[in-house]
């Protein structure tokens, strides 16, 4: 497994999360896993069971973490995890974003979650570029034993189709305070827990600032909340713009809401996320081939439609 200490640079860690879609970093915030599992203890106690297999039957969920306790917010702007979202995220993004916020509590007898994508949340193929890079966060030890998560090295590159064989379906086993990192397009699912003690996992997912967050952060911490978090904070969870043009309210950013006494300019973008954008690779939608134009003898004017339905793939 691609397993590294804190002592590894981050350069390193962000080479080998791109080339084996995935990365454990041993011991990364004990200290402050610890807290969050203090804190988040009596809603994890009470949250509800899941209701369908994806969900888990056996498995406790629970979400909006940041204002429940202040040292998930303080994992969320964790300076590893900031810094391999700069090398992982940035390139195809001016701003990147909290997406989620979760905890993934498995009690003995959760069985093994399904193996997916998280990226198949968005209508983009794969391989693509990362849309996002969840990191989840080990409150207690994970092993093999408890339900510590399955991962798939390498299948963010593969052809979507392909399904791995047993063999190449490892379990992610860290102490408490270590981080799994992955891709959007790594395979992985919660494993099965047949042990005697619980399995607490804090997922925390980045995406790129212009897609839509799979938790909506807005109405999980809402102005009277966020108004409360480090401005680095309330930047990352979306009181921000997404880039260029895309989430100004009022025709202004959004920390003038946050902030009375922000005195920037008032505008829809800003100096430095156009910068921001400009360095920001783009790319064609790997998915859209071009519809042939028909032989002028089969338009009739005003049908445009022309591409024939069911040629296309649709998984
Ligand atoms: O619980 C885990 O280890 C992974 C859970 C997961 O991937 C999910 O719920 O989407």
């Amino acid at each position: 497994m691609a397993v590294m200490n804190v002592d590894v640079s981050v350069d390193a860690m962000a080479e080998a999360l791109l080339a084996d879609g995935y990365l454990i970093v041993e011991g990364l915030a004990p200290g402050l896993t610890a807290r969050a599992l203090a804190e988040l203890r009596a809603d994890i106690d009470a949250a509800p069971l899941g209701h369908t297999d994806f969900l888990g039957p056996r498995t406790k969920r629970l979400g909006g973490l940041l204002r429940r306790s202040p040292a998930v917010q303080e994992l969320v702007i964790h300076p590893a995890v900031m810094a391999l979202a700069d090398r992982v995220l940035q390139p195809h993004c001016a701003r990147y974003q909290l997406n989620f916020s979760g905890v993934m509590h498995l009690l003995p007898g959760a069985g093994a979650q399904e193996l997916h994508r998280d990226g198949d949340i968005y209508p983009i193929r794969h391989p693509a570029p990362p849309t996002l890079m969840p990191v989840m966060w080990a409150l207690t030890d994970f092993t093999a034993a408890n339900g510590g998560t399955l991962v798939v090295p390498g299948s963010h590159l593969w052809e979507e189709r392909r399904a791995p064989l047993p063999g190449e379906v490892l379990s992610a086993e860290m102490p408490a305070g270590s981080a799994l990192v992955y891709l959007s397009g790594t395979i992985h699912g919660g494993g099965a827990n047949v042990s005697d003690v619980d399995r607490t996992g804090l997922a925390l997912q980045y995406s790129l600032g212009w897609l839509r967050q799979e938790e909506n952060q807005y109405l999980a911490n809402p102005p009277e909340v966020a108004r409360h978090y480090p401005e680095r904070l309330q930047r990352l969870i979306g009181y921000d713009y997404g880039g260029p043009y895309l989430g100004f309210v009022n025709g202004d950013t959004p920390q003038r809401l946050l902030q009375p006494e922000h005195d920037g300019p008032r505008n829809r973008t800003s100096p430095e996320v156009d910068a921001l954008a400009a360095r920001m690779q783009r790319h064609r939608w790997g998915n859209v081939e071009p519809v042939p134009t028909p032989p002028e003898s089969q338009r009739d004017g005003v049908h445009v439609n022309t591409g024939p339905i069911g040629q296309h793939d649709t998984r």
